[in-house]
């Protein structure tokens, strides 16, 4: 059903990250400077640690465009892993020439543990390289190029931290959304609130004092979106169910929002629902309130989609937990490697990629098309369909 077929692969220190996405039309533009400036972004933000100052993400279109157009079929991205060359002996496919020292001391809150039982892996180098948040920068590679073919039809997405650990945003309130977006942009944290954002650094100063890391809510915003965007018929086709699972598939998301989300639980119907207007002149619905995030029935009603993710403290930590020894079994703090402190504004640029992606599968599966001229077509006779409604 999926009309966007994506997958990726690699490993946090292995050669290189790899993406192939396939469903985006013929003669879409498209050059690696497109994806190059997310992933840029992706690696900002107070609080990350060393390994960013090695890596610098660039993308290789490797296959599916030509003359800086897509040609309709599967289009192949690899990012390098610079550290790579630091991990000589220890990564790589090729058989070892002297066995490397296992990992055996898994961390709380990582899939350390959990995916070595499963694998039956006693290194757990082996579960921790592919569960590592280094993939998302493949991720958002296919973020990237689902963002060119949305902005084709008017469709924008980006998103902005509004919590880290205690510290809450809260001038983005009442802003518009070019507002908001020009402040992101120039926000090392992603954040629209000024004040906010150095409470923030002085919290993620604070946790890295203590060995200790910080979590936080960032929230995806889309404009432009057609009314008509998934489907009420069928479970899997429900928009926001789509959406949901996308965020919440982030390395370290445990919760996800749409609207005004869990505080619709806490109001009543009539603090919740959004009132319905018309205006004769534009010939459109009017919604003078947007609670639903622009989703109604799994499907986009026209009205900004909102959404919010919420990002859990990063898991490997200096002061360590307790953990067991997978070897041995003998109680050992668990092993500390280089981590970042903070990861929330980084999160927040996958979190749009995932958006992104999610809403150009919609896009292709409402308006089809082989190229990208018919996908046009289709799309303007929807909305022609719209203003006659
Ligand atoms: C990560 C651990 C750190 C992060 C990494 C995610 O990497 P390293 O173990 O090499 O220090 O820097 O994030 C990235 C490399 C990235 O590009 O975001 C982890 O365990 O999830």
């Amino acid at each position: 059903m999926a009309r966007l077929r994506w997958m990726t692969a690699g490993e946090s220190h292995g050669p290189e990250l790899v993406a192939i996405v396939e469903g985006i039309p013929a003669g879409m533009p498209l050059v690696a400077e497109d994806i190059d400036t997310d992933l840029k972004r992706r690696q900002r933000g107070y609080g990350r640690g060393g390994r960013m100052k090695i890596e610098t993400d660039r993308v290789l279109l490797a296959a599916g465009v030509r003359g800086g157009e897509t040609l309709g079929g599967p289009i192949a991205l690899t990012i390098e892993n610079r550290d790579h060359a630091n991990w000589a002996g220890r990564m790589g496919p090729a058989p070892f020439a002297e066995t490397p020292e296992p990992v055996t001391r898994p961390r709380p809150g990582h899939a350390d543990l959990a995916g070595g039982l499963k694998y039956d892996r006693k290194d757990l180098r082996d579960i921790l390289e592919r569960a590592s948040a280094r993939e998302t920068a493949a991720r958002v590679a296919v973020g990237g190029v689902c963002r060119k073919l949305l902005g084709l039809l008017g469709i924008e997405v980006f998103a902005h931290v509004v919590s880290i650990g205690p510290v809450a945003a809260s001038a983005q309130e009442g802003l518009s959304f070019e507002e908001l977006r020009a402040r992101v942009r120039a926000s090392d944290l992603a954040c629209a609130d000024a004040e906010a954002e150095t409470a923030m650094r002085a919290a993620i100063l604070e946790a890295a004092h203590a060995g200790d890391t910080l979590g936080g809510v960032f929230e995806v915003v889309a404009t432009g979106l057609p009314p008509g965007l998934g489907s009420h018929v069928q479970w899997d086709r429900k928009l926001d169910g789509r959406l949901a699972q996308a965020l919440m598939s982030i390395q370290a998301i445990k919760g996800v929002e749409i609207g005004v989300g869990f505080e619709a639980a806490r109001r009543r119907g009539s603090e919740v629902h959004d009132a319905i207007g018309y205006d004769g002149e534009a010939r459109a619905f009017l919604r003078p309130t947007n609670r639903a995030g622009g989703l109604e029935g799994g499907i986009t009603n026209g009205a900004p989609l909102i959404c919010r993710a919420a990002m859990k403290p990063i898991a490997t930590l200096k002061r360590a937990l307790p953990s067991v020894d997978v070897h041995t079994k003998e109680t050992f703090q668990a092993a500390h490697e280089r981590s970042d402190i903070c990861a929330v504004s980084a999160a927040s640029v996958v979190g749009e990629a995932m958006v992104a992606i999610t809403l150009a599968d919609a896009v292709l599966e409402k308006f089809g098309g082989d190229s990208l001229a018919e996908m046009k077509r289709n799309a303007d006779g929807y909305r022609a369909q719209m203003g006659a409604y």
